[in-house]
């Protein structure tokens, strides 16, 4: 059997561990963050009475595809348990056996099992790390996409749902139905408002399937905004071989992880397990807390992302590494983003921290894991700094820079003839045709720029294009804002 060590390493008996949680969206970075927080209260509970063994979770993944089913297989070989691998960036590594997961449930073929665990009254808690396009949001009407084409599948059947909005809204229906208190629905993706996004998204589905639902639903279910921060990169297959020779399990699933982890979140629960004993922040301001982390590190991941990739590299540390990289992330960030950024944390201190972090060769995080999905983060991580230098008409061009990055990296390939996989479920489907058109303002229209269109931005697309052009005729090093000051407009 895979993963040994096993039961044996774990600090509670998890036979007595019960579900109260159900997440959706299984990837690595829950597995590294809440799930962890979660084993860590579940230690804490076996030596003080078990007061909290019933905050057991449920993972839930509703997206079909192959490496959603074998991760499926893979847990059912390992009872559900994983390992969890933090390097910091200097000293030795760390590694802890998970088990708060008790289930993991492939929702494309056990649709009745998933509502089952929603109807549980057990469950008192609907996790959500889903990505920042999973969330389905329209930017320029600022509301739940209806659109989509898997949305309207299920509102045409909403008794068997496939999307998680479908899985939350009948869960909650089967709820009222059986007079079961609503679950609160947590968000730990990073948005601004997160938590408030995910009650845009359930409303607005409720709203169309059944407005006397989504009234209930507005009148009792909690939605708390939360920051969550580790950095957690992908696990490749060479990264598993790497893990399992490191820590000497045989892990099909393992996680690795930086050691810096923050969660600060809003005390709006219905009930709530205490991760404050074990290291949560509770706040009255965390849109502070998630405005600084996005307009921080979220932005300058994707700074360096696009530029690294277009300048060949793929690591995440080999790019910051890069003199000329390095100096834009941090321009952007002492004059576009610091100025014009009330936070109530040390911003200059996290800024440092996150410029450290990023450069921790030990987790090797891939630029292509930061890329993948650009159009939603442009609109996610960006708009507030973007914003920010439109309103208070500061220099525009480090953004302006990105954005025809962006735009480049869309092209899928490097400066030195390397191509790239681009994956960009939610742009505009016309968009390979807007970026080979010879009008450099033609991508100008794609949705990735629509969060700043209300605003006066005909500034903000000239510069777009004046780099545009610059990447196109002298590449990308030369084209950098700096090297560039006389020739801007
Ligand atoms: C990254 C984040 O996906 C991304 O674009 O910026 O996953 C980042 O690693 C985390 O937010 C760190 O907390």
């Amino acid at each position: 059997m895979p993963l040994q060590k096993s039961d044996a390493s774990l600090a509670y008996d998890r036979r007595r561990i019960t579900p109260g949680i159900v997440h959706f969206g299984v990837g690595q970075f829950c597995r590294g963050h809440l799930f962890r927080y979660t084993q860590h209260l579940l230690e804490v509970s076996a030596k003080e009475n078990h007061q909290y063994d019933s905050w057991g979770i449920v993972g839930v993944n509703v997206i079909k595809g192959e490496r959603e089913r074998e991760m499926w297989q893979d847990f059912k070989k390992q009872d559900c348990m994983y390992s969890v691998t933090l390097c910091p960036t200097k000293g030795p590594h760390t590694t802890e056996i998970i088990g708060s997961m008790l289930d993991y449930v492939y929702a494309p073929e056990q649709h009745q099992k998933v509502l089952d665990y929603l109807a549980d009254p057990r469950i008192r808690i609907v996790s959500l790390t889903v990505t920042e396009g999973g969330y389905n949001i329209d930017e320029v009407k600022n509301c739940f996409n209806l659109a989509d084409k898997a949305v309207k599948a299920d509102l045409a059947n909403p008794a068997q749902p496939h999307t998680t909005f479908g899985y939350i809204v009948e869960g909650l229906r089967l709820r009222r139905e059986r007079k079961i208190e609503p679950f609160t629905v947590m968000s730990c993706d990073n948005l601004r408002h997160n938590g408030d996004v995910a009650k845009k998204a359930i409303l607005g589905y409720a709203g169309a399937r059944d407005a006397e639902l989504c009234r209930w639903i507005e009148a009792n279910v909690c939605f708390p905004n939360s920051m969550v921060d580790r950095i957690t990169p992908a696990t490749t297959p060479a990264m598993r071989t790497h893990l399992n020779k490191l820590t000497g399990l045989d892990d099909l699933q393992p996680v690795i992880g930086e050691d810096f982890n923050q969660w600060v979140i809003e005390n709006r629960f219905r009930v709530r397990p205490p991760w404050e004993r074990v290291g949560q922040e509770l706040t009255d301001n965390v849109a502070g807390y998630e405005n600084t982390k996005v307009r921080i590190l979220n932005s300058s991941h994707l700074m360096l992302t696009f530029s690294g990739l277009l300048l060949g590299y793929r690591m995440v540390h080999e790019a910051l590494g890069d003199a000329d990289i390095h100096r834009l992330v941090a321009n952007s960030l002492e004059n576009d983003v610091l100025p014009t950024l009330d936070s109530p944390m040390d911003k200059v201190a996290y800024k440092n921290k996150v410029l450290s972090r990023f450069m921790n060769p030990a987790i090797a995080d891939q630029l292509l894991r930061i890329a993948g999905d650009g159009c939603s983060k442009v609109q996610v991580f960006w708009t507030n700094n973007v914003v920010a230098l439109l309103k208070n008409k500061r220099d525009l061009s480090n953004f302006a820079f990105g954005l025809a990055c962006f735009l480049a990296y869309l092209e899928g390939k490097d400066c030195k003839g390397a191509t790239f996989p681009v994956i960009e479920p939610k742009l505009d489907p016309k968009w390979k045709e807007l970026i080979a058109s010879s009008n450099l303002s033609a991508p100008l229209s794609l949705n990735a720029f629509d969060s700043w269109r209300s605003l006066d931005h005909a500034e903000l697309d000239a510069q777009i294009v004046h780099f545009r052009k610059l990447i196109k005729e002298k590449g990308v090093r030369a084209a950098m804002p700096f090297k560039n000051k006389s020739a801007q407009l």
